[in-house]
């Protein structure tokens, strides 16, 4: 089912940049409006200025635009929420209640909402992360997303809306600059290596995190979005697994196509984020409800991150 007009918050962040030009490609740009707060990063679109604390505005847009399908991303991430944590509560919550509350009623088809890894604390399996595990995480990130997925899952059961989610781990892609999040470091060493030749790491070489490159985030979303609505069995969020690796394996497997490039590791209170949080998950329920397979692992990913930075950098 082609949705009619598709709207987005948090369109210049790192994932919402790439989804609104993957929007635009597969559904034409008159289908798709980016919205946010800050300014418009030269989309090809409909872009209007949107703070998601404005629920009379977030409703115009929605009922301007008879709006089909809205993905709601804003949100402050795991590092930078811990330097404010009730501004990361209030943008991340409040945010969140206004899309949900503004998609009953405009009576909106289908909402995706994206959760995190950060959802997951003490008390699970690190090294295989269930579907249904206990949620204790320990950033306001983490809280503000479990939150979150439990209000999706009611607004499912008592309103019938159709929010789809997904716990995404952290997301690697050439195309922008991530802001604020614990797994930056992944998207920053690619850039290090090819600008300085050095990169000084936040986190320990053998601190292992779930990643994604980010062709394989864009495509996840856009395919849980146009799963068939009964397929779906989980309405707080889907785990989803990519890519595991620690600092040192991507520093080395760089390294292959730079090799004087060097590192150092100085960890900040960025790893006490990252210890909290799982090295992999058991994502068989996506696998099994809508069919998701990644297709990138670490070396795949390295080639293209490395070739498509060397190509913006001629240009
Ligand atoms: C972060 O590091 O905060 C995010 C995430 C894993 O949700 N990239």
């Amino acid at each position: 089912m082609s949705p009619k007009k598709i709207l987005l918050t948090g369109s210049a962040g790192q994932i919402g940049q790439v989804l609104v030009n993957a929007l635009i490609d597969r559904y034409g740009r008159d289908n798709v409006i980016a919205t946010d707060i800050s300014n418009d990063p030269g989309f090809s679109c409909r872009y209007e200025k949107l703070n998601v604390l404005d629920k009379e505005g977030m409703v115009k847009a929605l009922k301007d635009h008879e709006v089909d399908h809205f993905y709601h991303l804003a949100a402050i991430l795991s590092a930078k929420g811990e330097q404010n944590p009730s501004q990361a509560w209030e943008v991340n919550m409040r945010g969140l209640l206004n899309a949900l509350e503004s998609a009953v009623e405009c009576k909106v088809n289908r909402v995706f909402f994206p959760s995190s890894i950060a959802v997951f604390g003490e008390g699970v399996d690190k090294t295989f992360t269930a579907q249904d595990s206990v949620l204790i995480p320990t950033s306001v990130y983490g809280i503000s997303k479990a939150a979150g997925e439990n209000w999706c899952n009611y607004y499912f059961e008592k309103y019938g809306l159709d929010v789809r989610s997904l716990r995404y781990p952290g997301v690697i892609g050439h195309q922008t600059m991530p802001g604020g999040g614990t797994t930056d470091y992944a998207v920053d060493i690619y850039y290090a290596a090819i600008e300085n030749g050095h990169f000084n790491c936040f986190l320990k070489k053998d601190s292992p995190l779930p990643m994604m490159y980010m062709g394989d985030a864009i495509r996840a979303t856009i395919e849980l979005m146009e799963a068939d609505k009964v397929r779906l069995n989980v309405r707080t969020s889907y785990n989803l697994q990519g890519i595991t690796f620690t600092p040192e394996e991507i520093y080395k497997s760089i390294k292959k196509l730079h090799p004087d490039f060097t590192i150092d590791y100085q960890p900040d209170f960025r790893q006490e984020i990252a210890d909290s949080w799982p090295s992999r998950l058991d994502d068989s329920s996506a696998r099994g409800d809508w069919g998701w397979q990644p297709e990138y692992d670490l070396e795949k990913m390295t080639e293209e991150m490395n070739s498509a930075i060397l190509a913006k950098q001629l240009n």
